[in-house]
């Protein structure tokens, strides 16, 4: 939906008395300066089509699969009722008490164990409820792998229900309304502010479950960002691709987000360097074809390198050609990339279909591909509407795409990994447009997952020593974010 509609909608919600300013009681006692009571939409039928629609849309979006659609009960069934009907798909009801006579079913229906059904919510706190029905579904055998909602307070759920493997996509969430009642003046700049507070200071996920620390100071700035789950979490996490998981995996049991940059131009000095720092490092990163003296026995040796130090190879081939043409350069050639490299990069400019060629090649040998959503340099053109044109990419092909090349973290999604060239101790530039940030701002203030370092650690006296100081300040970078303790 176009920007200006979503906001002629969000007005119309509050028009109907759908989102109140006052003080209000949740579900779970606490009082609130915001409610959104979404019960009224049953009065107003071209609302509630409208709703329907969003949601549908939002589904088609995100490339949904599903065999049933489940509304939590009570608001969310008429909108439940009306896409089923609408696209005539099969629905469940989930009773919330199961009667005491009959068939005492708790769900009604025709389903079949393994079937997945989607779940429709209206508005979501903390996600209780979705969990609630989700639980109920899994009991009969249902699985569920995402839940749409109208409107996300802001709370938590997000992560939540991450945490529990289910994927929500929010139609609107308590930021954006804000800004748009705001822009209408149906609230002041002191109502606005004070709603923000609330939401940041009243997330409901605990930290603490996830990451065994809940220091209250940090806590704080991490709310503010969104809230973070330790890597160890995020490599469980149901969705997460294996690759990634295993990247996360390595990255905590080495304490490393260093990804070497190994832009040197003989075989030789790379596996040197590879065996000299490959304690300190998640990943090495590579461009095989600046090597003068590649062959097939130095790919072979750097493989065995990786797996004496646990850690990943990334060749930085940046593909940007049509599918048929990098299958080939991924798969074929001189270097045959696939066949050594776990990780390789792509940029998103072709469209899907580079993904889509590589995955040809890649998916079936459990390789992974980040795209390239932003760079490093001066004046790249990947921003903007681009950048989140690349997330989109990425999330439909998540079963090849692990993360991004980028400066920030740019989805919440923590099954992605944020990877960030352009790293230095010291921030600053080269003569050539590259432009630097400290592991400290790349990791604790923008949010990225891996910092990647080149002539930071290759152009030191001692190369082991400017590696250590890399990981400990990417490291402590990390744990400050998170609230996970060094030990
Ligand atoms: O936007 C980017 C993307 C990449 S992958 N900017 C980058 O600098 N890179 C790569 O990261 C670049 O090709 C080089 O290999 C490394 C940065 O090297 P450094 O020496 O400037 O740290």
């Amino acid at each position: 939906m176009a920007n200006n509609c979503m906001d002629a909608f969000i007005l119309k919600l509050q028009d109907v008395n759908a989102v109140k300013f006052g003080e209000y009681k949740l579900k779970s006692g606490l009082m609130t300066p915001i409610y959104i009571d979404l019960r009224v939409l049953v009065s107003h039928p071209a609302l509630l089509n409208q709703v329907s629609k969003l949601m549908y849309q939002r589904a088609q979006d995100e490339s949904l699969q599903f065999d049933s659609v489940c509304g939590v009960p009570y608001t969310a069934l008429p909108m439940a009722t009306i896409i089923c009907s609408t696209h005539e798909l099969p629905m469940l009801i989930r009773r919330k008490e199961a009667k005491d006579y009959g068939t005492k079913r708790l769900v009604e229906g025709s389903y079949k164990e393994g079937d997945t059904c989607l779940i429709i919510e209206d508005t979501v706190t903390s996600g209780s409820s979705i969990l609630e029905t989700a639980e109920v579904l899994h009991k009969e055998g249902l699985k569920v792998t995402d839940a749409i909602v109208l409107m996300d307070r802001e709370q938590g759920a997000v992560d939540m229900l991450a945490s529990k493997g289910i994927r929500l996509h929010p139609i609107i969430s308590m930021f954006k309304l804000l800004d748009v009642l705001k822009a209408a003046e149906r609230i002041d700049a002191h109502t606005a502010q004070s709603v923000r507070k609330f939401i940041l200071d009243n997330n409901t996920f605990s930290v603490k479950e996830e990451n065994g620390n809940d220091d209250p100071a940090s806590k704080k700035q991490r709310l503010e960002r969104g809230l973070e789950l330790s890597y160890e979490a995020r490599a469980k996490l149901p969705n997460v691709h294996p690759l990634a998981s295993k990247l996360l995996t390595v990255m905590a049991e080495k304490r490393s987000n260093l990804c070497l940059s190994a832009d040197v131009t003989s075989g030789e000095d790379l596996l040197q360097l590879a065996d000299a720092l490959g304690p300190k490092i998640c990943v090495l990163k590579t461009h095989v074809d600046i090597l003068k003296d590649y062959t097939e026995a130095f790919s072979q040796k750097l493989q065995a390198v990786a797996e004496k130090h646990n850690f990943l190879i990334f060749e930085d081939r940046k593909f940007a050609d049509i599918g048929n043409t990098v299958k080939h350069q991924y798969e074929g050639g001189l270097y045959r990339i696939s066949s050594w490299s776990h990780i390789v990069n792509a940029h998103p400019v072709p469209g899907s279909g580079v993904v889509r060629g590589l995955a040809s090649v890649g998916r079936s040998l459990g390789r992974g591909c980040l795209l390239i959503a932003q760079m490093s340099s001066q004046g790249s053109l990947a921003t903007g509407e681009y950048t989140e044109a690349t997330v989109k990419m990425a999330e439909e092909h998540f079963d090849f795409v692990i993360g991004f090349i980028c400066g920030s973290k740019i989805t919440k999604r923590p099954e992605f990994i944020h990877m960030t060239p352009g790293v230095r101790m010291q921030a600053g530039g080269d003569v050539l447009g590259q432009q630097y940030n400290t592991p400290e701002e790349v990791i604790y203030n923008k949010g990225s997952d891996v910092i990647i370092v080149g002539r930071g650690i290759l152009e030191a006296s001692d190369r082991l020593a400017a590696a250590e100081a890399y990981r400990k300040s990417g490291w402590e970078a990390y744990t400050r974010r998170t609230g996970t303790s060094e030990q």
